[in-house]
Order: structure tokens, then C-alpha cells, then sequence
């Protein structure tokens, strides 16, 4: 059994929300509770199908620049009114994404109240570990700081691929911190509303 030692879950209401999701297709077998884990707790919070925008890209190396343009196109939509183009189609979405085929076809238009950007970083597959972890992880802070709009951290940083499992819910009794992520995004998208 591994022991969560996360924040005690709250349930907020994100049913006025529009959340987006970048996920790297690296490590897909990890990546894929962990996004169903995420979009699970968005949906129970009340997050519409519709305001819950996936777009992916090839590794976590890439999430920081897709987080920042995802969001600068979901400002120009919601500015430039007729337009008519959703968040995914300005970013230049793919119908092959690999876990999400469909997602953001329908979805509504509008800025994103918070973005999860999801990566697993495994050490024993990359001498650049430290650089690519050190760098994603100030570069999508440097993301949230810069829009305002919170980036929620879903990437895991593991020595080992059985420590990835155990985060992801895939390892019996473990917790899926997908999940967490999820819940983080509604209340940080929440609160993001009420200090604006
Ligand atoms: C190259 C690479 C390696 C070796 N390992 C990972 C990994 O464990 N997790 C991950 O998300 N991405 C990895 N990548 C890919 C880089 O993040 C990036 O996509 C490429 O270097 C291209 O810029």
C-alpha cells in the first residue's frame, strides 16, 4: 500500500469552468490513468464535456510552449467574437491525437480558468532528466505567472517506472494523483474567478 499524503480532496463547483489539458505522449501506458484520473474529478465537479479542452505533444519538453500559445488562443477567441474557432483548431490540434481523438472538436469557446499540463519523466530513460524536469517545471511556472492563469504541475519526475505506476494509480492500492490534479485545476479555477 502507498500511503497519499495530498490535501485533504475538495469538491468545488466548476460547472461555469473551462478547463484545458496538455498531455506528452511519452510514457503513454502512465500518461493515460492519469488523464482519465484528471478528467474524472473535472467531471465530477461538474466541468461540462464541452469546457474540457486535450490537446497533446511529444514529451514534457514540449508542454511549457503548448500550455502558453493553448491559452493565447483560447484569449483570442473569446476577443474576436464570430470567429467561431475553437482553442484546439488555433493551436493546430490534431484528429490523431493519440489518448483524446475527439475532444476538443466540440468543445466551447472562451479563456481557459486553468490548464493541467501532464508529463512523466522517468530517470533511467534519459540522461537529460534533471535538464528537461528543471526546465518544464520553470517553464510552466514561468507560464502561470506570466497569463495569470493557473498551470497546474502534473508532471511526475520518478526514478523508476514502478514509482510512476504507484502515482498512477496503476499499482494495486495506489493513488492515482491524476485525480488530484483534476481537483486542483477546479479550485484554482474557482478562486482565479473570484480574486480577478
Ligand atoms: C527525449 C525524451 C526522453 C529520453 N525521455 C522522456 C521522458 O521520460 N518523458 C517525456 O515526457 N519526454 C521524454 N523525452 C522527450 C522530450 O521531452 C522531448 O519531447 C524531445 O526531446 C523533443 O524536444
Amino acid at each position: 500500500m502507498v500511503h497519499h499524503k495530498g490535501p485533504a480532496p475538495q469538491l468545488h463547483d466548476g460547472s461555469n469552468l473551462r478547463i484545458g489539458i496538455v498531455h506528452a505522449r511519452w510514457n503513454d501506458t502512465i500518461i493515460e490513468p492519469l488523464l482519465a484520473g484528471a478528467k474524472a474529478k473535472l467531471r465530477e465537479c461538474g466541468v461540462k464535456e464541452s469546457n474540457i479542452v486535450v490537446q497533446t505533444v511529444p514529451g514534457s519538453w514540449e508542454l511549457p510552449i503548448a500550455v502558453q500559445r493553448l491559452y493565447a488562443a483560447s484569449q483570442v477567441q473569446s476577443s474576436s467574437s464570430g470567429a467561431g474557432a475553437t482553442a484546439g483548431d488555433l493551436l493546430g490540434s490534431s484528429t490523431a491525437d493519440l489518448l483524446s481523438p475527439t475532444s476538443s472538436s466540440s468543445a466551447s469557446t472562451g479563456p481557459f480558468d486553468a490548464i493541467i499540463a501532464i508529463g512523466v519523466l522517468i530517470k533511467g530513460e534519459t540522461m537529460h532528466f534533471e535538464y528537461i524536469a528543471g526546465a518544464v517545471s520553470e517553464g510552466l511556472m514561468r507560464v502561470s505567472l506570466d497569463t495569470g492563469v493557473p498551470v497546474i504541475f502534473g508532471v511526475l519526475t520518478v526514478l523508476t517506472e514502478d514509482q510512476a505506476k504507484a502515482r498512477a494509480g496503476i499499482i494495486e492500492g495506489s493513488h492515482n494523483h491524476g485525480e488530484d490534479w483534476g481537483l486542483a485545476a477546479v479550485e484554482m479555477g474557482v478562486k482565479r474567478k473570484a480574486w480577478a
